[in-house]
């Protein structure tokens, strides 16, 4: 509906700053290595990659002191806003825009990027976690649990971050997977009204359900652009144990490939990000495991499980 072109453009962000575990920044090159953009492009595709991927570890700032709560603000801002640039470029393109993290406070550049050209987009956030803390509410100071209150302008507007204009709005923005949220961030879904389908409710009404329940919130007449954030920690340790913030009782491997295949089949899927692939955490097979069902869920988001 929206995707001019049969070219997918992949943006491969290793990243790690926004969290205090090494080995996240991995997460894109062990995904490459496993063949994802070869799979890519055997579904017919062509693929478009990002250049300069190495960059994002060298513009780390010699010295980049918290600020307030937040640590690595001047690094987390500096890979965001370039994240922005290049997956602005790719949907500018007419390319359905696939980013490979990386920690998820990269979403800051993603959803920015593809808003800018998708004013009217909607979010669909799959996570464990709500990432929706902000600068004062965080406990860690880990800028990966607050991306998406930038993004809605649920604080201030304050350097380095200064460049992110709001561009989300509260009732275009779902979630799917939730089960580890912070009490400041409860109260701030509640003010804002945010529809989120916890873990609960998909063993309530079952996964079909509740992503039928998920995309009639934020997009009833399958007319919008979609977004969709999916970070791996949204399914089960036993699925995606390689991961920074595991937590039990997620989403099953089937849970998770329905979303992206329901969210293929709407057709209006313009942006995937793929999160917190950690391949420096646990064994050799929970590595594997972890990147290749990561690339699984890509592939399915592009439709490869529909017929
Ligand atoms: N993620 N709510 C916790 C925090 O530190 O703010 C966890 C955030 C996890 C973020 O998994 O993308
Ligand atoms: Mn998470
Ligand atoms: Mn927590
Ligand atoms: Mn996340």
């Amino acid at each position: 509906k929206f995707i001019k072109t049969t070219v997918v453009g992949v943006t491969c962000v290793p990243f790690s700053g926004g969290q205090p575990k090494g080995g996240v920044d991995d997460g894109p090159i062990e995904m490459v290595r496993f063949g994802i953009l070869d799979q890519i492009q055997d579904m017919g595709y062509s693929v478009e990659l990002s250049e300069g991927m190495d960059k994002y570890r060298s513009m780390k700032p010699a010295s980049d002191l918290p600020i307030g709560k937040m640590k690595n603000p001047r690094y987390v801002s500096m890979a965001a806003r370039r994240v922005s640039d290049q997956v602005k470029a790719h949907c500018e393109q007419g390319r359905m825009a696939v980013t490979l993290g990386g920690d998820h406070s990269i979403a800051m550049g993603t959803l920015t990027g593809s808003s800018m050209v998708y004013k009217d987009m909607c979010v669909i956030w799959v996570d464990a976690h709500a990432d929706i803390n902000t600068p004062e509410t965080t406990d860690s100071g880990n800028l990966h649990g607050c991306p998406l209150s930038f993004l809605l302008g649920l604080c201030k507007s304050e350097a380095p971050f200064d460049w992110i204009e709001p561009c989300l709005r509260a009732d275009r923005l779902v979630y799917i997977g939730l089960r580890d949220v912070d009490p400041g961030e409860k109260a701030i879904l509640r003010k804002h009204g945010i529809k989120a389908f916890s873990m609960h409710d998909v063993d309530k009404h079952g996964i079909g359900k509740v992503v039928e329940m998920a995309l009639d919130h934020v997009n009833k007449d399958r007319s919008l652009p979609i977004h969709m954030s999916f970070d791996v920690d949204a399914l089960d340790p036993s699925v995606a144990p390689a991961t920074g913030t595991p937590v039990r009782g997620g989403l099953t491997f089937r849970e998770g490939h329905y979303i992206c295949e329901a969210v293929a089949e709407t057709g209006c899927l313009v942006a995937l990000d793929l999160v917190e692939v950690n391949p420096a955490l646990g064994d050799p097979e929970s590595l594997r495991q972890t990147v290749a069902v990561g690339c699984s869920l890509v592939r399915c988001s592009l439709g490869e499980s529909l017929l």
